[in-house]
Order: C-alpha cells, then structure tokens, then sequence
C-alpha cells in the first residue's frame, strides 16, 4: 500500500534528550508540585502567582541557552520536507523545539508555553519575560485575565476536528514519546486502527497503549526516530 498521509504525534520522550524532563519520569518536573496545584482551571483560579511561576520557570528553562531540538525533531522536520505526501505532527508537548527544528505543519494540542490567553476572548499572546496576575489584558484591558496558554487537565484539548480528520485520512500514524496515559492522546491509535492506517509506536519503553500498535521499536528518540525516517 502506498502511504500518502502520515500522522505522527509526539509526547515528552521526544524532548528528553534535549533536557526537559518528561512528566511520568522519577524526576519528573512535577515532583515538587502536586498537579492539581499547578496543572488545572481551578488551580490557577485559587492561586494564580504560583501557578504563573512554575509555567515562568519552565519558559527560562526552555529559553536557556543549552535547550535545543535534538536529532529525532530534525528527522521528523527532514521528514515533512522530502516526503511527497502529507505529513502532520500533533504535538503534546508544550515546548517549541519542533518549530525550532523546522516542522511546519504542527498542530499543539496542549498549548504552548511561550504564550498567554485571556480567560475571556480567548485571544493568544506571546509572552516576553515573566507573565504575572497583575498583567493587563491587551484586549479587555483588565488584570487577571491573562492564563498560561496550556491545556490543563478537564479542558479540552485544541484543534481536534483537524486532528480526527487527519487521523481518520492517514495511511501510516506514527507516536513517539508518549506513555499513553493521558486521553484523548492516548485514544489516538484506535482512531487510526479504525481507518485502516498502520500504526507504529517508537518509545524507550512500552506504553500503556503499546498492544493497539501493528508494530513498536524501543530505544532513545534520537536513535530510533531517525533510524524509522530513514
Ligand atoms: C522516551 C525517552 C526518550 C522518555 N526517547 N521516549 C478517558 C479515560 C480516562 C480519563 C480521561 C479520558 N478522557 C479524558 C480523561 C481525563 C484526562 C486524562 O486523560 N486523565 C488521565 C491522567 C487518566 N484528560 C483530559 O482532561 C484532557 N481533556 C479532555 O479529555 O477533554 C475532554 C475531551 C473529550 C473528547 C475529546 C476531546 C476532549 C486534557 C489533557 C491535558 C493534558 N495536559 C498535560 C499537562 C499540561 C500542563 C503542563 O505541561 O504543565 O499535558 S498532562 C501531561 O501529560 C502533559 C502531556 O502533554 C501529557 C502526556 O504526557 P506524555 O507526553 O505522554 O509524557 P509522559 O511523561 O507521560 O511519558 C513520556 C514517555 O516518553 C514515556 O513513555 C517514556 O518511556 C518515554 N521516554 N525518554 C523516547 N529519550
């Protein structure tokens, strides 16, 4: 069969070995934050300087000189390119390593850490520096408005009418660094499994999803991914 549509999405793993950790590891960067303090609608409602704090340092560490794409985000960004079919990533992740790698179609289904929104319009913002409670909102010139632009748990997940479509279009469907936890993301397989794609799943270790996959190879992202590419 020819594969003219591919789907792949990505999950922490992928940026692991550009130095940020994922969130199911032993260290992970929630360890010193439960994460209904810092990762939900009603966390930031009860405390929104301790929530813009933990997004302000993960946004220093992903601006800070030593973070970069590694080799799995340029394969997949060589990948887009050289292909003569339609390639899409759809990304968990939060970071901006796939655009800095190059990948263009790129969808952030769990938002991104460099930018706000008003809780109001729904707006998006770049943030420059630190974000604050005490920020005005460029649109509703009020304070308070503006949340980190993230997906907490209990929202919904963005651009996921573009995402089935893709999904319910593709021949080959592809995640890499994810360990299946978390829905919809984790559903992802069975959506592809039902269009008839081939389904492939690339990560240090099985997923709790790993037996949906007509085919798993383990080990780094940045040896399997540019190995599978190739
Ligand atoms: C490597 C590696 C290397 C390491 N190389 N690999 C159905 C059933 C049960 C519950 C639910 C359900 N549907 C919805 C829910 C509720 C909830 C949910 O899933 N809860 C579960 C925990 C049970 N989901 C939601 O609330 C979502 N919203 C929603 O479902 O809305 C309703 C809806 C209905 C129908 C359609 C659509 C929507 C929203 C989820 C938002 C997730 N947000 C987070 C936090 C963002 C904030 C932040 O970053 O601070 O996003 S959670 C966190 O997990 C983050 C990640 O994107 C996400 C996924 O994690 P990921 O990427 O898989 O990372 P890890 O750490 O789990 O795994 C890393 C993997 O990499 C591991 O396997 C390693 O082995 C591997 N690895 N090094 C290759 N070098």
């Amino acid at each position: 069969m020819a594969i003219e549509s591919i789907v792949i999405l990505t999950g922490a793993g992928i940026s692991a070995e550009s130095g940020i950790r994922t969130f199911r590891a032993s260290d992970g960067m929630w360890e010193n934050h439960n994460v209904d303090d810092v990762a939900t609608p009603e966390a930031f409602e009860r405390n929104p300087h301790l929530v813009h704090r933990f997004y302000n340092e993960r946004r220093q560490q992903l601006l800070s000189p030593e973070i970069g794409p590694n080799l799995s985000h340029y394969a997949l960004a060589e990948l887009e390119e050289a292909f003569p079919g339609n390639v899409l990533v759809v990304t968990q992740n939060i970071d901006d390593l796939h655009e800095r790698a190059g990948s263009k179609n790129l969808l952030h289904m769990h938002g991104e850490l460099l930018n706000v929104r008003c809780k109001e319009s729904g707006v998006i913002y770049p943030v420059e520096g630190d974000a604050q409670p005490e920020d005005l909102c460029p649109c509703c010139g009020a304070s308070g408005n503006l949340r980190p632009d993230i997906v907490w748990f209990g929202e919904l997940p963005m651009h996921m009418q573009q995402i089935y479509s893709a999904l319910e279009a593709c021949d080959l469907f592809v995640s890499i660094g994810t360990s299946g936890h978390v829905y919809p993301a984790a559903g992802f397989v069975e959506v592809a499994n039902a269009s008839g794609a081939l389904t492939v799943e690339l990560n240090l270790e099985p997923s709790r999803v790993e037996s949906s996959f007509d085919q798993r190879i383990y080990g780094p992202a940045s040896e399997v991914v540019p190995e599978f590419v190739n």
